[in-house]
């Protein structure tokens, strides 16, 4: 067991939610817990079961919920892979951590992260799976990643010696099944924290053989602010990630001109043939049928829609069930009762909300993300948090319940004292920054989120502020700056952003809202 320092108390206590000396004195008296972290890539929480969705059945996602807490409002500090893993690890914004976008950015590991704090204090550490920080993992005993986005057929995986390996199958199973080797393996005196980095369900979304066609037979209801027309919202107004015009015939929903065209896709161009001829099976008449209909307008856009979310939700399938394996595993080894479990995706995703795939915006739907969390003795079964978490808050969470002092520099604070406290409150509001000024082309922005309002600023791309009353207007639809007589509330906003910017020593939004800036077309992106 570990003897804690007063001094470690001491920070403990400063940066948690509040009173964490409860949830200290529970991770002391107990033996450390295992970790288990699975992110997934771009799964929304519209598409969990956990979270409304009627048509999935993600019963392992699920059962996580049920035997822990299900956060209603679990959000990202900036919506997109890379930079939201760089917060995972490090605990801080992408301004400290200096992952700000996929485009330019490159992780400097030589920096601290919550992984290396627990490797220090004794546990073997391993990531296994997508990873998308360009530079190579450190800080574990052990990591295999998939090269940048990964395939989902015939995978191929970093190795820690240099090598590259290519591995036959469906990538959600192989992650799982390496992960399951490195456990079998691991130093078994030793706690263990496990990160598992699924590649589903990114685009473009290509399920396993076995679950192609499982939606098949649901017609998926339209998102009422499907035809959105952007009145009012200046960045929702250039966008370039819509159904309709973005998402592509034969490379996000496989109708291709004819077989050639599809091989050049480089992950049907690496399916073996017993794969291909399983993904010709299903797809082709698929293709025929759709040639056949000769679609315009609407009737075109909502084809798309129907595939979109069937790939989608397919793709999800094999997610779901090899999450199940790990859980399996963890009761097969009696593991479960001291092992935390967190699944939670790198960001949220739209399904057809305003007419959209992908993420990016502060918008609901891609500003938060799904986030279950398992943790026996501590989260009473069944729990439902409506506290503002963010994946900025998993670092410490995890230094808390290993009692290891969370450094002074992370930003982020513990969840613990939120099951261990009845008198722990979370934030009144939280702090969001997207950088990316390139691929489907959404202006970069911050704002935040109070529990009825949401203030934004968009800069380069286009120049604007937008104003949102939630509790009225959940969908984002009614721009509301500007009204007369919302100026009281957004002034009070505004403070509260000033505030944060302070308290996250935000320098480079400091000075766009001083309106002290001066782009270059190239960084305005026309
Ligand atoms: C790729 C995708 C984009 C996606 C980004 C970021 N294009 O570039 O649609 O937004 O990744 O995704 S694709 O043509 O390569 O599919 S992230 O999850 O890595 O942030
Ligand atoms: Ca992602």
């Amino acid at each position: 067991m570990k003897i804690f320092k007063t001094s470690t108390l001491v920070l403990a206590l400063a940066c948690s939610f509040s009173a964490p000396l409860l949830a200290q004195n529970k991770a002391e008296t107990k033996k450390r817990p295992n970790i288990v972290i699975i992110i997934s890539d771009d799964h929304a929480f519209q598409a969990i079961s956990a979270y409304g969705n009627k048509y999935a059945k993600t019963t392992n996602i699920d059962r996580i919920a049920k035997e822990g807490v299900l956060f209603n409002k679990g959000y990202v500090t900036n919506s997109i892979c890379g930079p939201s893993r760089a917060v995972i690890l490090t605990g801080k914004y992408s301004h400290k951590n200096g992952f700000k976008d996929n485009e330019n950015s490159h992780f400097d590991g030589s920096q601290d992260s919550f992984i290396k704090q627990l490797k220090g204090s004794g546990y073997s550490t391993a990531w296994i799976g997508k990873w998308h920080l360009e530079s190579q993992p450190q800080g574990f005993d052990y990591w295999q990643i998939l090269p940048g986005q990964g395939h989902y057929y015939n995978p191929d995986f970093q190795m820690m010696d240099g090598t590259k390996k290519r591995t036959e199958g469906y990538v959600s199973d192989i992650v799982e099944d390496v992960s399951e080797n490195w456990l079998d393996n691991r130093d078994k005196d030793k706690p263990f924290c496990l990160v598992i980095g699924h590649k589903a369900t990114h685009r473009t979304w290509i399920p396993d053989a076995r679950d192609m066609g499982t939606f098949d037979n649901v017609i998926f209801p339209l998102p009422h602010n499907f035809y959105d027309d952007y009145k009012n919202r200046e960045a929702a107004k250039v966008q370039d990630m819509s159904i309709a015009e973005t998402m592509v015939m034969g490379y996000d929903l496989k109708v291709f001109k004819d077989d050639a065209a599809a091989t050049m896709e480089g992950t049907i161009g690496r399916m073996n043939a017993a794969q291909r001829k399983k993904f010709d099976d299903y797809y082709l008449p698929i293709a025929a049928d759709f040639k056949a209909r000769n679609l315009k307008g609407k009737e075109l856009t909502e084809w798309k829609y129907q595939r979109y979310m069937r790939d989608y939700l397919s793709t999800a399938v094999s997610l779901d069930r090899n999450i199940g394996r790990t859980l399996d595993y963890l009761d097969k080894n009696n593991l479960t009762e001291n092992t935390i479990v967190i699944y939670m995706s790198d960001q949220g995703f739209y399904l057809g909300e305003h007419g959209w795939f992908d993420k990016r915006f502060i918008y609901e739907e891609s500003f938060r993300t799904p986030m279950v969390m398992r943790y026996p003795g501590v989260i009473k079964p069944g729990t439902v948090s409506n506290d503002l978490v963010m994946n900025l808050d998993i670092a410490p969470t995890m230094l808390d319940a290993a009692g290891v002092a969370i450094p002074k520099d992370e930003q982020g604070k513990s969840m613990l004292p939120l099951f261990t406290d009845k008198n722990a409150k979370g934030r009144d509001a939280i702090y969001y920054h997207y950088y990316e000024n390139g691929e489907h082309s959404v202006s970069p922005h911050f704002g935040i989120r109070t529990e009825r309002y949401k203030l934004v600023r968009f800069y380069k791309r286009v120049n604007s502020w937008e104003l949102y009353d939630l509790k009225k207007d959940p969908n984002e639809m009614n721009n509301l700056y500007g009204q007369k007589k919302y100026k009281k509330i957004t002034d009070k906003l505004n403070l509260k952003m000033d505030q944060l910017i302070n308290e996250y020593d935000d320098q480079d939004a400091k000075i766009l809202k001083q309106n002290k800036f001066n782009f270059t077309k190239k960084e305005i992106g026309i």
